[in-house]
C-alpha cells in the first residue's frame, strides 16, 4: 500500500494525541508503515522553534513572526520528515498542519488568509494532506480538558472568544473541502471517538 498524508487537527483538548495513538495501531494492524509526527515540531530545529512559539515571552510576539516561525518549522518538517516518509511508502500521521495556521493565525488572530495561502504555496508547493480529521468539540469542553494539565502555554492563555474563532474557521474550512476533511464529534468518550475515527479510516481506505 502506498503512503498517505493524514493530518489530525482541532481545538484545545480535542484529544488529537490520544486518538493518533489508536490510529497508528489501527493502520499498523492493516500492514501500513506509519510515521507519527507533529507541528510545530517534528525535527530537531522544528522542536526548538516550537519552544519559541509556545514559550512565555514577556514582550509577546508579532503575528508576522509567529506565522513565519510556523512555516519555518513546516519547511524543515516537510523536507526532512514528511516528504521522505511519503516517498518511502509510509503513512504520515501528523498532529496539526497548515489548517492550524488558517485556524489560529487566520481565524484566531485575524491574519488575512491570502498571506497564509502565499506561504502555503511557497513552502508546500502542491503537497496537501490526503485526509484531515477534524476533532471538533465545544470550546468549553476542550478548555476544561486542557485545564487539567500543567501550566498553560502561550496559546492556551488566550480567551474563549479566540478559541471560538479558531473553531469557526476549522468548521468553515471543513465545509468548503468535504472531500479532504472528516469532522468527528470529539466531545464523546475516548472510546466513542476512537470508534468513530476507525469508521472514518475504514471507509476512507475502502473508497480509495
Ligand atoms: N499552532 C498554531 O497556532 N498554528 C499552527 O500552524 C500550528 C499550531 C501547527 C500547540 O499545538 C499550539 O500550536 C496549539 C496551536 C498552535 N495551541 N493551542 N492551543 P499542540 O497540538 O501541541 O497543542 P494542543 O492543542 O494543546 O494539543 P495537545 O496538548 O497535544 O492536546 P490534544 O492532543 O488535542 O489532546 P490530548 O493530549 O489527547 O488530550 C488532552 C486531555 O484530554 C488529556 O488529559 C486526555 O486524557 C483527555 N482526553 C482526550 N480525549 C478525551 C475524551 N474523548 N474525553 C475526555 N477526556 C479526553
Amino acid at each position: 500500500m502506498s503512503g498517505r498524508f493524514v493530518t489530525v487537527d482541532g481545538g484545545e483538548g480535542a484529544g488529537k494525541t490520544t486518538q493518533m495513538g489508536f490510529m497508528r495501531e489501527y493502520l499498523e494492524r492493516r500492514g501500513c508503515r506509519v510515521v507519527v509526527t507533529r507541528e510545530p515540531g517534528g525535527t530537531s530545529l522544528g522542536e526548538e522553534i516550537r519552544g519559541l512559539l509556545l514559550g512565555h515571552r514577556d514582550g509577546g510576539m508579532t503575528l508576522a513572526a509567529e506565522t513565519l516561525l510556523m512555516f519555518s518549522a513546516r519547511a524543515e518538517h516537510l523536507e526532512r520528515v514528511i516528504r521522505p516518509a511519503l516517498a518511502a511508502g509510509c503513512w504520515v500521521l501528523c498532529d496539526r498542519f497548515t489548517d492550524a495556521t488558517y485556524a489560529y493565525q487566520g481565524g484566531g488572530r485575524g491574519l488575512p488568509l491570502e498571506r497564509i495561502a502565499v506561504l502555503e504555496e511557497w513552502v508546500q508547493g502542491t503537497l496537501r494532506p490526503d485526509l484531515t480529521l477534524l476533532l471538533d468539540l465545544p470550546v468549553a469542553t476542550g478548555l476544561a480538558r486542557a485545564g487539567r494539565r500543567s501550566m498553560a502555554d502561550r496559546f492556551e492563555r488566550e480567551d474563549v472568544d479566540f478559541f471560538e474563532r479558531v473553531r469557526a474557521m476549522y468548521l468553515k474550512r471543513a465545509a468548503h473541502e468535504p472531500d479532504r476533511y472528516r469532522v468527528v464529534d470529539a466531545s464523546q468518550s475516548i472510546k466513542a471517538v476512537r470508534a468513530e475515527v476507525e469508521t472514518v479510516l475504514a471507509e476512507w481506505l475502502e473508497s480509495g
